[in-house]
């Protein structure tokens, strides 16, 4: 089967850009080797989702998670339909990475590497290059893209990466980081971010649990009424919560709806 067969294919379910990596030509040191979760693997498909503007620049993070969640939401479908349009012509097996999570939670990774890294696929695949905040820069869409991929069994050549830096170096999204996240070059600090961007995440659950060591019952009893239990309780079963994208929101690159 033909590349542009699979990204025409792609490209009329309303992905945005479709990009090939071979995988050789991947190289992510701190992943692990995608032929430990597909033995016969020999090539990732990224599909990138543009995100939605107005939720991304709305104050309201409900609304920006919102937008980030229709965007999950839409790649997942539309991975499940490219993995069957690809089996069902080729019988060679593909296998679905999603936007985020799950993750491995375990040690020594502790849920901040995925099982691909969608950021060295997409690099890979000629569909943008890293910008200054260590996201994906697309030519077209800037900052404001969402990647999932197909790892497959079909063997499929690289489409050719970007030569040009798309970063103009204007700082913005490190101005912008409320948890000071990306003042070193090249590296986000994953605990600051999580901290700043995941109020409702692990850290913020540990948090709300300290706080009952050692109290009294009348104590823990104000503490269960504390509206942060609600916002804990709706993360749960939304999953991750961010209410940060400044990074993205201020990055000049790439055009607006
Ligand atoms: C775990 C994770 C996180 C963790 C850890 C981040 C991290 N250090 O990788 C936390 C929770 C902190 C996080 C935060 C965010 N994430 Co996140 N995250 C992931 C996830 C699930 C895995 C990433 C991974 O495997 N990292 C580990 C390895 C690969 O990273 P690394 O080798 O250390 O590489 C790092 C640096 O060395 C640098 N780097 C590597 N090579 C190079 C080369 C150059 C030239 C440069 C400049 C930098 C650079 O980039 C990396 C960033 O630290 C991916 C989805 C996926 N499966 O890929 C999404 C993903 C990377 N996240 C994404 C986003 C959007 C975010 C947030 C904006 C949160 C939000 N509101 O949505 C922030 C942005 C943080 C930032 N500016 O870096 C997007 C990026 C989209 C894009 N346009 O690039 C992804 C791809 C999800 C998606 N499907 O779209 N994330
Ligand atoms: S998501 Fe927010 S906290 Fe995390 S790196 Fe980007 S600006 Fe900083
Ligand atoms: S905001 Fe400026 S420095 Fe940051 S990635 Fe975008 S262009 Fe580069």
């Amino acid at each position: 089967m033909e590349k542009e067969q699979i990204r025409k294919y792609g490209l009329e379910l309303g992905v945005d850009a479709v990009g090939f990596v071979a995988l050789e030509d991947y190289k992510s040191p701190k992943s692990p080797d995608p032929k430990s979760y597909l033995p016969k693997a020999k090539s990732i498909v990224v599909l990138a989702h543009r995100m939605i503007d107005g939720a991304l620049d709305s104050k309201n993070p409900r609304f920006n998670i919102a937008g980030r969640m229709a965007v999950m939401d839409t790649s997942k479908s539309h991975l499940y339909l490219m993995a069957r349009f690809i089996e069902g012509r080729t019988g060679k097996k593909t296998s679905p990475v999603l936007s985020s999570y799950p993750l491995d939670m375990e040690a020594p990774t502790l849920g901040l590497v995925g099982d691909i890294s969608l950021r060295h696929a997409a690099v890979a695949s000629g569909l943008g290059v890293f910008g200054r905040h260590n996201l994906v820069i697309h030519p077209r869409f800037g900052s404001r893209l969402s990647f999932t991929g197909l790892l497959t069994e079909l063997p499929l050549a690289s489409d050719e990466p970007l030569k040009e830096d798309l970063c103009n170096n204007c700082g913005l999204c490190v101005e912008a980081c409320p948890g000071k996240a990306l003042e070193a070059e090249g590296r986000t600090e994953e605990l600051k971010c999580l901290k700043a961007s995941q109020p409702f995440g692990i850290p913020g659950l540990y948090g709300y649990l300290r706080k009952f060591i050692g109290k009294t019952p009348e104590e823990q009893q104000a503490i269960l009424k504390d509206p942060k239990l609600m916002s804990l309780y709706q993360a749960s079963f939304i999953g991750f919560q961010y209410t940060c994208f400044n990074c993205i929101a201020v990055c000049p690159i790439g055009e607006m709806c």
